[in-house]
């Protein structure tokens, strides 16, 4: 039990309530500029229930201590609080085993470590890294960098207009130089869900280890790494409810156990003499340093969180806001969606004729209602459609239909104003 905070009971079956659910998250109840606040830049981080915030100050205010090391009462409650977040976050993932998780301070470090450790390790000069276009920066960078140091080539997946992964294209890139498939499984600036389990499957086939970036999929959908047969998986805690500076890298443990680590420090040893160094066991090994020791069990809060919700509510209550949402904003005049994949998480990313993403965003802020406009840190997708950005409306379960209908009135707004 974590000192202070008592969790609601897991039930599914329970019928979602979306002006209860909203109850939970007190930022949410505010006005920005005069309005009541829209908040539709979920993607980018999503808002904490008082559950997590609860968490936090209650583990500065009751039990603040390092872990690990310590014997004394407060030291040994934080340490059975984090090591308790990690058997969450092993569930949350249908991981097969605490040596699989890896706690980290987000995806991008996730992806960073896996770069560096796996790809350095076992890249060999010509051998290739496959990656897609819709990919963030930091499922680009990483692979660029480690493809750069050991002679590696870095191959892109194409996708159609719609924002579609083309799978025959993928297909095409394999070959017995693919060392390392990453692809995003949900993409923030398009919404697209990827078939990650064929991409897993064809991967495999060629003997190639797959990584997935899972920062987008897993505040929409539940994430089962052995269904998926994934070899490594990273998510980020704030954009699932939980506090920043904090996320799993999964990893199955045979290629963790040949892995290096990724820093060297306290922790991650098991014994030291100036002569030689040994590490310590998984999943130690790959967490040097004190860790954000708060935010590893804010997160497991929140995991408790989304279960007492239930995947199959949320998927629900999304999927109705994104049906809506591009139906009302698909017959604004001039409106464009950039993205209209098959399958697609809710995320909506649009430009509105003759008026740039930036101005659309401060004006809609103006009217209390936050979207983002820009890149979204995925610059190449941005080319391969021709354009500098967009303007996007990411939804959580805690969003509302009312609260679309302002944004599509907002829009209309900002039209007039711009004439
Ligand atoms: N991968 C994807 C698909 C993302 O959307 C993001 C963050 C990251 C990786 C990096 O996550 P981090 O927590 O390590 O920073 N995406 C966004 C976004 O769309 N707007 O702001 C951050």
């Amino acid at each position: 039990m974590i000192p202070g905070v008592s969790i609601r009971e897991v039930n599914i079956s329970k019928p979602f309530d979306v002006e209860a659910i909203r109850q939970d998250f007190p930022i949410l109840h505010q006005k920005v500029n005069g309005y009541p606040l829209v908040y539709f830049d979920n993607a980018a981080t999503s808002q904490k229930p008082n559950l997590v915030i609860d968490a936090i100050s209650n583990y500065y205010k009751l039990y603040n201590s390092n872990i690990h090391r310590g014997l004394h009462y407060m030291s040994e409650k934080a340490t059975e609080a984090y090591e308790a977040a990690r058997e969450k976050s092993r569930a949350f993932l249908n991981a097969s085993s605490t040596n699989e998780i890896n706690f980290t301070k987000g995806t991008t470090e996730g992806i960073n470590l896996v770069a560096s450790s796996y790809g350095r390790k076992f890249l060999q000069p010509g051998d290739e890294v496959i990656i897609s276009t819709m990919e963030h920066h930091s499922n680009i960078v990483p692979w660029q960098m480690v493809c750069d140091e050991r002679g590696a080539k870095l191959r892109i997946i194409p996708i159609d207009d719609d924002g579609n992964l083309l799978l025959d294209e993928y297909k095409k890139l394999l070959n017995d130089r693919t060392k390392i498939v990453s692809v995003v499984y949900v993409s923030n600036a398009l919404g697209t869900v990827n078939p990650v389990k064929d991409i897993i499957t064809l991967a495999h086939e060629v003997g190639a280890v797959v990584m997935l970036d899972g920062a987008q999929a897993t505040p929409h959908m539940a994430v089962d790494v052995q269904a998926l047969d994934c070899d490594f998986l990273a998510l980020s805690s704030h954009k699932i409810f939980g506090p920043t500076g904090m996320g799993i890298l999964y990893g199955k443990e045979r290629l963790l156990e040949q892995m290096n680590p990724y820093q060297g420090g306290g922790e991650m040893i098991k014994t030291v003499t100036f002569e030689k160094t040994t590490y310590n066991e998984l999943p130690y090994k790959f967490e040097a340093g004190t860790p954000d020791i708060s935010g590893g069990i804010a997160m497991g809060v929140a995991i408790d969180y989304i279960n007492s919700i239930g995947y199959q509510n949320i998927a629900k209550h999304e999927h109705d806001l994104l049906v809506y949402g591009t139906e009302v904003l698909s017959q604004i005049e001039g409106l464009r969606i950039i993205g209209q994949a098959k399958e697609k998480a809710s995320v909506i990313s649009f430009l509105v004729d003759g008026i740039h993403p930036y101005d659309m965003g401060v004006l809609l802020d103006k009217q209390g209602i936050a979207i983002r406009t820009g890149h979204h840190c995925c610059q190449p997708l941005m080319d391969r459609f021709a354009i500098p950005g967009t303007c996007r409306a990411s939804f959580a379960f805690y969003n509302t239909t009312a609260e679309i209908d302002k944004l599509v009135k907002g829009i209309e707004k900002v039209k007039t104003m711009l004439g």
